[in-house]
């Protein structure tokens, strides 16, 4: 098999690339591990930022986001007796989008169906080989027969647990573990708020977050290794009472049935360079960001508007200079996040230190109360321009 560009991971990274390189004329060939359906059932991040739905709106894919999406001006932070709204129209001119990475990775994998793109499924033993000169990818296909393909150009999207960022020899990588997880609940019952709630509280951090009129995602801080079988769904709803301020000037969270549960540790990572010959990373092959800033999905989308870019131009153009700019591009936003992502956790996650609790709520006192702490959070959160 020949192609332009070998494209590993199927997720939003790898869908979005394949979509944007066929519109500007470059063929490619999508490999991922999992199955079709498990890839679309995944139950992950909810937020788009501004210029991500932008990039897929001009990309033929914001049918449905805007149709079934939900736009909301801001967010509320809060902490004990206190619940602040952040107008991000207001402080930025720029909104975001509660719109599940599930329906983005649904609407993707239509998108590619209806074009007639190549994704090969259930892969495994992907290698990448050559990619200083002449790159190709072996693997094993869903039969179990082995496989090659030669390609000009290799786009490493498969994510944090993938083959392509050990290929990069020599890199350099930044981490931060956090001592703390986040539990995941999905719910069916109306969302208690109209805009998500991001809450300090003394017993740990929760989010009020979303997914449509009808389901709920909720989140709430616990110590790493916590296995979700040990908290039954009523020791859930009341912790999420309590930190979320249930009963406090009349409010109240709405517990329904519990769909989904999960533990998700919080990392910050980042490797760089993003590109080694004729491999370039994108999205969390080359970075893990904590929840807290909702910027994975994003900064994964912001990656390929540039590499798309890239590779068209080199492809297609004969041009070079976007690619050998590429890592260093991408990386401007990626620290931007990182930062971003690292003060919002770190502002609304307890530690157990007395001190770390009054900065923090000295710190959400100023954000709240201060046009200027305000617009900086907005700013972030709402999200910069693709192209910085
Ligand atoms: P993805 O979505 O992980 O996709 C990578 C794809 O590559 C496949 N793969 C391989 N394919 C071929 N060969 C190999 N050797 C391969 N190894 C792996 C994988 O099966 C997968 O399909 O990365 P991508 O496209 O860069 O997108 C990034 C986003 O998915 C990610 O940043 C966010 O989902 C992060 N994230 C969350 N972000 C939030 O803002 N809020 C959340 O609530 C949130 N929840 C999450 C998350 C990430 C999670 N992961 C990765 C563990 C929950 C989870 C469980
Ligand atoms: C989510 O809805 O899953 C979500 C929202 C905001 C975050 C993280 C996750 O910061």
């Amino acid at each position: 098999m020949r192609t332009q560009v070998a494209i590993i991971g199927a997720g939003p990274a790898g869908l979005l690339l394949s979509h944007l390189l066929a519109q500007g004329g470059v063929d490619s060939v999508v490999l991922e591990t999992r199955s079709e359906e498990y890839v679309a059932a995944r139950i992950r991040a909810g937020i788009l930022e501004h210029s991500s739905v932008e990039l897929l709106e001009s990309a033929g894919l914001g049918a449905r986001l805007r149709a079934e999406g939900d736009e909301h001006r801001g967010i509320y932070l809060q902490w004990p007796g206190e619940r602040h709204h952040l107008d991000f129209v207001n402080l930025t001119g720029r909104s975001v989008w509660v719109y599940g990475q599930t329906e983005v990775q649904k609407d993707l994998i239509a998108a590619r169906r209806a074009a007639g793109q190549e994704i090969h499924y259930e892969v495994s033993d992907v290698e990448l080989h050559d990619l200083e000169a002449s790159p190709y990818v072996t693997y094993t296909d869903s039969n179990g027969r082995s496989a090659r393909i030669d390609a000009l150009a290799v786009a490493g999207c498969d994510g944090s647990f993938g083959v392509s960022r050990k290929a990069v020899p020599a890199a350099e990588t930044f981490e931060r573990v956090y001592p703390y997880s986040w539990f995941g609940i999905l719910a069916d019952v109306a969302p208690s708020t109209d805009e998500l709630i991001y809450a300090w509280h003394p017993d740990g951090f929760a989010l009020h977050s979303m997914r449509s009129a009808t389901v709920s995602r909720l989140y709430l801080q616990v110590p790493n290794g916590t296995d979700p079988q040990f908290w039954s769904d009523d020791q859930i709803w009341d912790a999420l009472a309590t930190r979320l301020g249930h009963g406090q000037n009349g409010w109240k969270l709405t517990p329904g049935p519990i769909t989904d549960k999960s533990v998700l540790p919080m990392r910050s990572y980042v490797q760089t360079p993003m590109r080694h010959g004729n491999l370039f990373l994108a999205g969390d092959a080359a970075h893990i960001v904590p929840p807290t800033g909702a910027k994975g999905l994003n900064l994964a989308i912001a990656d390929v508007a540039l590499l798309s870019r890239a590779l068209v131009a080199r492809f297609a153009g004969k041009d070079d200079r976007l690619a050998d700019a590429y890592s260093e591009t991408a990386q401007r936003r990626v620290w931007r996040c990182t930062h971003f992502s690292w003060w919002m956790t770190t502002m609304l996650h307890t530690s157990g230190d007395p001190f770390d609790a009054q900065l923090q709520l000295s710190q959400l006192r100023w954000v709240a109360s201060s046009e200027a702490g305000a617009t900086g959070l907005a700013e972030n959160y709402a999200g910069l321009p693709i192209f910085l």
